[in-house]
């Protein structure tokens, strides 16, 4: 009886050993350890967005560094006067980050609009993780090594500023940014005519002729096309680097919007590979799942970041709507919407290395996506119909995106396609025009701690029954 019991025992053990041991989640270890940092209970003013991006860069030199790519007209409430020009920060992450090296750069913004202030902490969330996790992450590692990683989490300081600046109980409903419109010096806003400011979002050199021309307007595309320092400051940038990817974060609505969102009649040569994306990117929400949908499905706007980064950028490009139904949700929904769109902004800047510019761009007819649970197990995938074989390798991050369009031989939409890796397959059928997502299941590993043991335990074992 007494061995019964000492045997359940061990057995017991030896399970939650090997469970313990056993790898499932691709995204352990990837929330923030801070140390000096933003902290996600309330909603960071200006001067604390500065200081503490500043903070960071300090204490992490090597990976992280911030500059400044332009200023803003300076709206004071306090002195009545356009005195006081604010920065708009760039942050850039990857490794040797003073080096410019040749990897592909990746652009995340955030707050165009003054009052969608998740479109700020969801960034800042996004900086400061990657920063933390660096030295114990192997997949943010990975990413912080291939990448030059850009962010902008505050397009529009002059307008976060009047809006409140964080405090929600100075919220002014404020959306654009705070140019004089009339130029009398100083900044008036009358509720429901607003007066002053310019939609940064409908001031891109994109369709902007089809935007709004009244300055009462709250969508107002300013005089002239990228009449606004802020707007300046990204073409500025965008126009000396070669930006592959690009996010740009809003809210809310819960959505990922794919470009052009312009007109319903401009062409959509990215659709197939911007859906594949996109639904990739829902998936990996661990809690609320956005919707992927043509930007036009929300409504037709001229003058859009996402339309300018896509048609004259030639990046691939997406506008982020975050959840919720507010543009002001109380602080407690900071860090769940941070950590729902972690995972999927690690993705996406994953796929930075497909460009438009250079070529690399998959083809149609699809692509394959997803995610294998571990790194540098191979994906096979076969042509049944012809006997083709293909092989792929993840990286060593795990993504893989395998796209049949480039491949020798002319698949059509009726071949079969098999991926296995063993223990797991799936036979897909393509359906769709734009990508099959086949994630690959994760097997029990048995690590050299838990042999170790196990052995242990066998000897142990074998002691206490002799007796
Ligand atoms: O209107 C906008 O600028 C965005 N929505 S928001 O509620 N955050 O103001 C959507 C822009 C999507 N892009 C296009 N439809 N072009
Ligand atoms: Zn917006």
């Amino acid at each position: 009886m007494r061995k019964g019991v000492a045997v359940g025992i061990v057995i017991v053990l030896i399970m939650m050993i090997g469970i313990a041991s056993i790898t499932t989640n691709p995204h352990k270890n990837t929330q923030p350890n801070v140390r000096v940092g933003f902290t996600f209970d309330h909603y960071a003013s200006y001067s604390e967005v500065k200081s503490t991006l500043y903070a960071l860069q300090s204490q992490y030199p090597d990976i992280m560094n911030v500059t400044v790519i332009g200023h803003t007209y300076g709206w004071n409430e306090s002195s009545g006067k356009y005195d006081t020009p604010r920065d708009i920060f760039l942050v850039k992450i990857s490794d040797n980050v003073s080096a410019d090296e040749d990897e592909p750069e990746v652009l995340i913004d955030g707050l165009h609009h003054a009052r969608e202030w998740l479109a700020l902490e969801v960034p800042l969330y996004f900086i400061q993780a990657l920063v933390t996790n660096y030295s114990t992450n192997d997949t943010i590692k990975w990413l912080v090594d291939h990448r030059e990683i850009y962010v902008v989490p505050m397009v529009n300081p002059d307008g976060y500023v009047y809006d409140g600046n964080g405090d929600l109980n100075a919220i002014q409903d404020w959306r654009k940014n705070c140019r004089d419109n009339d130029g009398d010096g100083v900044f008036e806003n009358d509720g429901w005519f607003t007066i002053e400011g310019v939609d940064l979002n409908r001031n891109y050199d994109i369709d902007w002729i089809n935007g709004s021309s009244d300055p009462n307007s709250i969508t107002y595309r300013g005089p002239a096309p990228f009449s606004e320092p802020e707007t300046r400051a990204l073409r500025d940038f965008a126009l000396n680097h070669t930006i592959n990817l690009y996010l740009t974060y809003h809210s809310y609505s819960s959505e990922i919007l794919v470009p052009p969102g312009y007109s319903y009649d401009a062409p959509r040569p990215y659709d197939y590979v911007e859906f594949a994306i996109g639904t990739n990117m829902s998936k990996l929400m661990p809690t609320t799942q956005y919707s992927v949908v043509k930007s036009t499905d929300l409504y037709p706007a001229s003058g859009a970041a996402e339309d300018w980064f896509q048609s004259v950028e030639h990046a691939i490009s997406f506008t982020i709507e975050l959840e919720g139904n507010d543009f002001h949700p109380p602080t407690s929904s900071i860090l769940p919407a941070c950590e729902n769109n972690y995972p999927s902004m690690v993705y996406a800047l994953m796929t930075g290395d497909m460009s438009i510019h250079n070529g690399t761009f998959p083809a149609k007819p699809y692509i394959i996506y997803g995610y294998a649970a571990y790194p540098n197990l191979p994906v096979k995938a076969t042509d049944l119909a012809t006997g083709d074989n293909i092989t792929v390798m993840p990286e060593s991050n795990g993504f893989y995106m395998l796209n049949l369009g480039t491949l020798a031989h002319n698949w059509s939409f009726t071949d079969r396609i098999e991926i296995s890796n063993g223990a797991a397959s799936t036979t897909i059928l393509p359906t769709s025009n734009w990508g099959v997502r086949v994630d690959l299941q994760p097997v029990p590993e048995f690590n050299p701690m838990f042999v170790t043991l196990l052995i242990i335990i066998i000897l142990a074992l074998g002691r206490f029954s002799s007796k």
